[in-house]
């Protein structure tokens, strides 16, 4: 496989460049050679979310571009816990736990990288296999000899939180460099590995691995850190009320994760466009125009949310979310299959009747009950001024009983008050 020409000037077109070292010897090497190159990510959950995208995608294009990545998982040095962008000790998590997350990680990050190509097929790793086997004598004699207190003292992820004394941090998460740099040249002795990446946060950690293999190997190696995404409303990426947004589809629905791309802002959109997509620059120009011209389409965030869920939960999947959020937005709420109703209204107040006493509520009755109107009084004047919907359709008869209001599925009746308040009952 040929290497891709200006392949880092499209990382840069990307802003998927945040740094990175010996600019002119890392840009001439990415040229000349497959660079074989690597990303580590820790167990520190049962899944990874889209805060390890950009990494993943980037070793991804990479790949696309002629190199040879490495998934790293850490199986070692998630026992150990990184203090980068740390603000406090992490706690530990039992050893068949993180051996447990280290198994689901290493799926989600196969998923990205090719292991099969011919010349520069991907490797994905555990470092738990090297670093269990590293004893004390050798870890001290062979290691930290090259590692200097003082410049570890001076590093962010440790600084910060010796100049905060009611925190400090244990000699474990001290420590936790020495694990990564070993890392990077136990892959470089073994793997000719030249490059590191990984967020801004982990400059640190990937320069003083970089000065153990200029002192080990005597042979160059090179950093480069991607951007910390942030929002223009200065919010954290990837959080919603709900928590992170993951990518294993039993703890974020595949419609859930849609929405959270659908929801991006005008402001941000192209750029998470060029983050987490492959379109090509004339498809992103496009879609920058249309979100100038005719944001109210929202055709960029559309075709994100369409990329991007289709990469991790597949084609169908993301089928299914555009439909159901296009039925939810045109009011056609009566034609969506049980699960997709669920996860649609995953989250929405929900009430639950059974069918006797709630078959002989009246409409008001219902709303009333359900704290959908505050009063009855109010709740009156809702229905007869036309602002309470039951499965879509306008209702005006405030006695019409329950029993009588078309169910979906049998047992759901959904109520909105408005155009986005929404109540799911369900009687049973
Ligand atoms: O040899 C290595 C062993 C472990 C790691 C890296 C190299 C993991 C690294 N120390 C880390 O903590 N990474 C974070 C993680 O695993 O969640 C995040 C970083 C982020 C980005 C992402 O991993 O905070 O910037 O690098 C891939």
């Amino acid at each position: 496989m040929t290497l891709q020409a200006g392949f880092l000037e499209e990382l840069k077109y990307r802003g998927l460049v945040n740094d990175y070292s010996d600019p002119e010897e890392l840009e001439r090497l990415l040229v000349t050679e497959p660079v074989a190159l690597y990303c580590g990510f820790d167990p520190t959950a049962d899944s990874l979310h889209i805060g390890h995208l950009l990494p993943m995608m980037t070793l991804q294009r990479f790949q696309m571009a002629g190199h040879r990545p490495i998934a790293l998982a850490g199986g070692g040095t998630g026992l150990i816990g990184d203090p980068s962008g740390k603000t406090v000790e992490r706690t530990l998590n039992p050893r068949e736990v993180v051996e447990s997350w280290v198994e689901k990680i290493k799926n989600q990050l196969s998923l990205f990288l090719d292991f099969d190509a011919k010349t520069n097929p991907a490797l994905l790793l555990n470092n738990y296999d090297w670093i269990s086997q590293l004893n004390v004598i050798e870890y001290l004699r062979d290691i930290g000899k090259y590692f200097s207190v003082n410049a570890m003292l001076a590093k962010d992820s440790v600084k910060t939180r010796i100049e905060n004394r009611d925190v400090g941090i244990s000699y474990t998460e001290f420590s936790y460099m020495i694990l990564q740099s070993y890392d990077y040249y136990w892959l470089a002795k073994h793997h000719g590995c030249k490059l590191q990446i990984g967020g801004s946060d982990q400059w640190g950690n990937i320069t003083t691995g970089i000065d153990l293999i200029r002192r080990t190997l005597q042979s160059p190696a090179y950093a480069l850190t991607l951007p910390l995404i942030t929002t223009s409303e200065g919010k954290k990426f990837g959080k919603t009320e709900a928590g992170a947004v993951w990518l294993d589809a039993s703890k974020t629905s595949p419609y859930q994760f849609y929405q959270f791309w659908i929801n991006i802002t005008d402001q941000d959109v192209i750029k998470f466009i060029k983050y987490f997509t492959f379109l090509d620059r004339d498809t992103i120009s496009q879609l920058e125009s249309a979100v100038r011209d005719r944001p109210e389409k929202r055709e960029a965030q559309q075709r994100l949310a369409y990329e991007v869920t289709s990469m991790i939960h597949g084609r169908s999947e993301a089928d299914m979310a555009r439909q159901t959020a296009a039925a939810l937005f045109k009011g056609e709420i009566s034609s969506l299959t049980e699960d997709q109703l669920k996860d649609a209204l995953a989250g929405v107040p929900t009430t639950s009747l059974d069918e006797g006493r709630g078959g002989e509520m009246s409409l008001l009755d219902l709303v009333v009950e359900a704290g959908l109107c505050p009063s009855r009084s109010r709740g009156r004047t809702d229905i007869e001024s036309g602002a309470i919907y039951v499965n879509d359709i306008r209702e005006a008869d405030q006695g019409r009983k329950v029993s009588d209001l078309a169910r979906l599925h049998r047992r759901y009746v959904v109520l909105r008050k408005g155009k986005k308040n929404y109540h799911l009952v369900i009687i049973e």
